[in-house]
């Protein structure tokens, strides 16, 4: 807590401009960060996975009238988990085998500071649950019933998360599956966002009930800090989509900025996370994976395994779906 404290007094932030020296995201040494120096920067963005258009545009709402990045990212996903028709996040999601809804979600902002929750049953916004365990308590991650009760604890009401239709899917699903999760392509909408504010400021979430009908206690990469997101105010972010296991095998997000690190752009640093995971999967093609990937100028890119990606991008220069390439084909 007090670090943070310390973290957030110790670092001044101007319109496109870090100023230098500041702390590293680490925190615990000094170093020193170049000045953004490209006059075509479009700041502030936001981008998110898929298509979605309504929690973009309330994550660039926040974003226009001078909000920040956390702020942005945490009412943008919101949107998702508070839509019952979206079946892979929040309320609505599909249950696990035995029924029940667990929600993963991860946050986090420009100095490195991070919280999640994970398999985490009865509460609908599990991001806000999770910016709250990066804000309020020494820790990044709480587990079932205690990210749970650490919920109720913080005002959060306890709510029905299985609606009718995935109560009845998953009833129908249970007939015939043999307790098969569902790995293949359809089963997506995940998301995962990234936005930089207009003081250069980044922040990341991801959030989302995970694969459909998995086994009771499984997570996957949405949570994980470092495999479904990471942000880095040095370089920029990267948030995943797609079958967490292999996410986490390869610190899928982590990777991708990594590679932005060395130069790559965020279109060719997603591009490279997928040529990874594909080389660890030779003569696979029944599973999705999808990562986007912003740099600190502003410049994104997205990539994945299956036909028919896309993610939204929000700036001033518009509201965009970026249908994008594929290893297997577009
Ligand atoms: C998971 N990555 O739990 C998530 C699933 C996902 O769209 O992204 N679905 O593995």
């Amino acid at each position: 807590m007090e670090r943070r404290k310390f973290l957030k007094n110790s670092t001044t932030v101007t319109a496109g401009l870090i100023s230098a020296p500041i702390l590293a995201s680490c925190g615990r040494e000094k170093t020193t960060v170049a000045p953004i120096q490209d006059s075509k920067t479009v700041l502030p963005i936001v981008i998110c996975t898929w298509n979605f258009e309504n929690a973009s545009a309330r994550a660039w709402e926040v974003l226009s009238t001078g909000g920040t990045a956390l702020d942005a990212i945490e009412q943008g996903v919101m949107v998702e988990e508070n839509d019952v028709n979206n079946q892979t996040v929040g309320k609505g999601g599909r249950p696990d085998r035995d029924g029940n809804v667990t929600l993963d979600a991860c946050i986090m902002d420009k100095d490195g500071n991070c919280g999640a929750v994970l398999a985490m049953q009865h509460i609908a916004n599990p991001i806000s649950v999770a910016r709250k365990v990066m804000e309020d308590t020494p820790h990044v991650m709480l587990v079932g019933k205690g990210a749970e009760q650490f919920a109720y604890e913080k005002g959060f009401k306890k709510v029905n998360l299985l609606t009718e239709k995935s109560k009845a899917e998953w009833l129908e699903w249970k007939k015939t599956s043999k307790y098969k999760p569902i790995i293949n392509i359809e089963n997506h909408d995940t998301i995962g966002m990234l936005a930089i504010d207009e003081n250069g400021d980044i922040a990341g979430g991801c959030t989302t009930s995970g694969m459909a009908y998995k086994m009771a206690g499984r997570v996957g990469d949405s949570p994980i800090i470092g495999a479904g997101l990471f942000v880095d105010k040095e370089v920029g972010g990267a948030t995943a989509t797609g079958v967490g296991e292999e996410v986490i095998r390869t610190v899928g997000s982590f990777l991708i900025v990594e590679l932005m690190r060395q130069g790559k752009s965020p279109q060719e640093a997603c591009v490279e996370g997928v040529k990874r995971i594909m080389a660890k999967n030779e003569g696979r093609n029944d599973f999705q994976i999808g990562f986007i990937a912003i740099n600190k100028k502003g410049e994104t890119g997205g990539y994945c395994i299956q036909p028919g990606f896309t993610y939204r991008t929000y700036s001033k220069e518009g509201h965009v779906n970026n249908p994008s390439n594929s290893f297997l084909g577009t």
